[in-house]
């Protein structure tokens, strides 16, 4: 992955406890409006001033990427209840730091890639669940929205490239809908495509990468508790950068595994074929799992650092989430 554009962030301003987050979710998103020029400057206009050798946000693209047209359906699941069990035991990253800081290749190698999504169309969208199972199906969001039961999660994020965020993920646990779906015996694994419009994504004309991307996981890991299907983060429809309208999310692996933009999910018997293990099976596997002890080819993965704040942590196997995925590996 490309490491080269990896940027220091100003310290973030921010310093709220979870508890504070909670119940402060409101004046955090109005900062977010007003750092985009929305309503009255806020304090966090001060981590996006110029000269600190920073990227500068383009607040009309941010803006922009962020507009994703509301339904009835949708109307009604923003924002979601937070399931109390999980915290991050961190601050929660900034909204706007996880936004402008983002891995989406499809659209650009840079990490703004919310500067080059103008032409995706993620709504209206469909998404498939076949392959070994009784019930194929074909769902679009309204239905998503109907069908399942939301919530809010707030999830440390991992990425293999030592970055980390701490962000709110709206959605539904995925053994909701592949149990819809009846699985058969012989399915024992589960297959992730994300969307094929080089006319919509720039960088899917780079015909060196194996598209459209595609991720995997064994039926177990699929049916865990924490495997979660996010339309949403802080409290509104994902903006494009992150994976709209709808995407996987997996806190115990490295980010690479969390597909964004899914168009189809398939039942399968033999390990599906991954994205970047088809690019680089040396530095990149199937199971992924977050663990500071075995470094990546090309550097360690025992620390790790925060989006906004640069703060560092020690990295923890399984990113913490061991009490719920270590009973799948051991
Ligand atoms: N389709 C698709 N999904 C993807 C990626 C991608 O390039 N394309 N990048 C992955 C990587 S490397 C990470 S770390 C996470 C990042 O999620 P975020 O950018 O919303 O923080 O998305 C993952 N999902
Ligand atoms: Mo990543």
């Amino acid at each position: 992955m490309n490491f080269i554009s990896r940027k220091p962030w100003d310290p973030s301003l921010h310093k709220l406890t979870d508890e504070g987050i909670y119940h402060n979710r409101g004046q955090h998103r109005r900062e977010f409006l007003a750092s985009l020029g929305i309503g009255a400057a806020g304090i966090l206009g001060s981590s996006v001033l110029p000269g600190c050798g920073e990227h500068k946000p383009n607040t009309e693209k941010l803006k922009a990427a962020a507009e994703i047209p509301i339904t009835k359906a949708s109307k009604e699941i923003y924002p979601s209840d937070r399931n109390p069990k999980f915290t991050y035991g961190r601050d929660e990253t900034v909204q706007q730091d996880a936004a402008i800081y983002t891995n989406f290749y499809e659209f650009s190698m840079s990490k703004q890639t919310y500067e080059h999504v103008d032409r995706f169309t993620p709504t209206p969208w469909e998404i498939k669940i076949g392959g070994l199972c009784a019930k194929p199906t074909t769902f679009d969001l309204d239905e998503l929205y109907k069908k399942f039961a939301f919530e809010e999660r707030a999830y440390r994020h991992r990425c293999v490239e030592t970055w980390a965020m701490c962000v709110p993920w709206t959605g539904f646990q995925l053994h909701q809908l592949l149990k819809l779906v009846e699985p058969e015996a012989q399915a024992k694994y589960v297959q992730f495509e994300t969307f094929n419009r080089p006319t919509e994504a720039p960088n899917m004309s780079d015909s060196s990468f194996p598209w459209p991307y595609t991720e995997g996981l064994t039926i177990e890991e699929a049916m865990n508790e924490l495997t979660f299907v996010a339309t949403g983060i802080y409290g509104e429809p994902l903006p494009k950068q992150h994976g709209a309208p709808v995407r996987l999310v997996l806190p115990w692996k490295y980010g690479f595994k969390s597909i964004k933009s899914i168009v189809q999910i398939t039942l399968t018997a033999q390990p599906p074929k991954t994205f970047w293990n088809v690019v680089n099976p040396r530095e990149y596997g199937f199971e992924a799992n977050v663990d500071p002890k075995v470094p990546h080819p090309r550097w360690s993965q025992s620390e790790e650092w925060m989006l906004g704040t640069r703060e560092r942590f020690p990295t923890v196997k399984f990113n913490g989430y061991g009490d719920y995925v270590a009973k799948l590996y051991g």
